[in-house]
């Protein structure tokens, strides 16, 4: 029988203990010693080919900072290519790029093999980016001092999709983003705890009541904090009725 072809996740850093020790944890670092994906994170200075292993130069045109040159990236990305067969997309973290959500995640782990760049500095030369990067993703709008962190972002949510990564697959079918609402509240032992009790309808065994509880309780949040995330999600007759009742709700209680 032919073996189970795993997903081929490739990272190109400065740093490549930074990458290298959040993988080897929790459900990714099984996943990767299982073999469900595989994952190598590259060092660009391997690839640089002055005695100074530069990846770094000054901006044409003047400014502050420097700007990653474009040669140790292209070797790296030729290298991971022969080694390891052309990538289906190479991808460059920026705050500039589209914005990172678990469709792209889910879009991410049908392609088989992806590379992703990390940036640093003031950024990478534009050179990169339209001839070398397949596409630019942003994990949100804040400046971060490097691509590392993105890249552990992108390679984390994409894993977990992988089918066997995460033991139970009716838990990421049930994950919020997939739902296309927040998750409802959960609760473990003890049913009271310094006085604060766990609503009685968890402990009622009423498996129908409990759901509705949850989906009520998830569709309040949702409406609470991300209310944009109602315009997308599936919702019946009675979540309709539910949120009308709770904007009235909302209503009174500000008057
Ligand atoms: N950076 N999402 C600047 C980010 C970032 C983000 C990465 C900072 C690239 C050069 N990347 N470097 N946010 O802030 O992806």
């Amino acid at each position: 029988m032919a073996a189970a072809r795993s997903m081929k996740l490739d990272v190109v850093t400065i740093f490549p203990r930074m990458v290298e020790a959040p993988l080897a944890e929790g459900v990714v670092g099984r996943a990767i010693q299982r073999g469900l994906i595989d994952v190598r994170v590259h060092d660009l200075r391997a690839h640089t080919t002055d005695r100074h292993r530069s990846v770094d130069d000054v901006p044409f045109g003047g400014g502050p900072g420097m700007v990653m040159t474009p040669e140790p990236l292209f070797r790296a990305v030729d290298a991971i290519a022969r080694e390891r067969g052309e990538p289906a997309a190479v991808i460059l973290t920026s705050p500039d790029g589209r914005l990172f959500t678990h469709r792209e995640a889910e879009r991410l782990a049908r392609l088989g093999h992806v590379v992703v760049l990390c940036g640093r500095y003031e950024g990478v030369d534009d050179r990169v980016r339209h001839h070398l990067a397949t596409e630019e993703l942003s994990i949100g709008d804040y400046v971060l001092s490097g691509g590392e962190l993105p890249a552990l972002v992108i390679v984390d949510a994409v894993a977990r999709l992988i089918p066997g990564v995460v033991g139970d697959e009716a838990s990421v079918a049930r994950d919020t983003f997939a739902r296309g609402l927040l998750d409802f509240p959960q609760y473990t032992r003890p049913a009271a705890f310094r006085g604060l009790e766990v609503p009685p309808v968890l402990l009622s065994g009423h498996h129908a009541e409990i759901e509705r509880w949850r989906r009520r309780e998830a569709l309040a949040r949702t409406l609470e904090t991300r209310p944009e995330l109602l315009e997308t999600a599936a919702l019946d007759d009675e979540d309709r009725a539910w949120l009308q009742e709770l904007v009235e709700l909302r209503e009174k209680g500000a008057s």
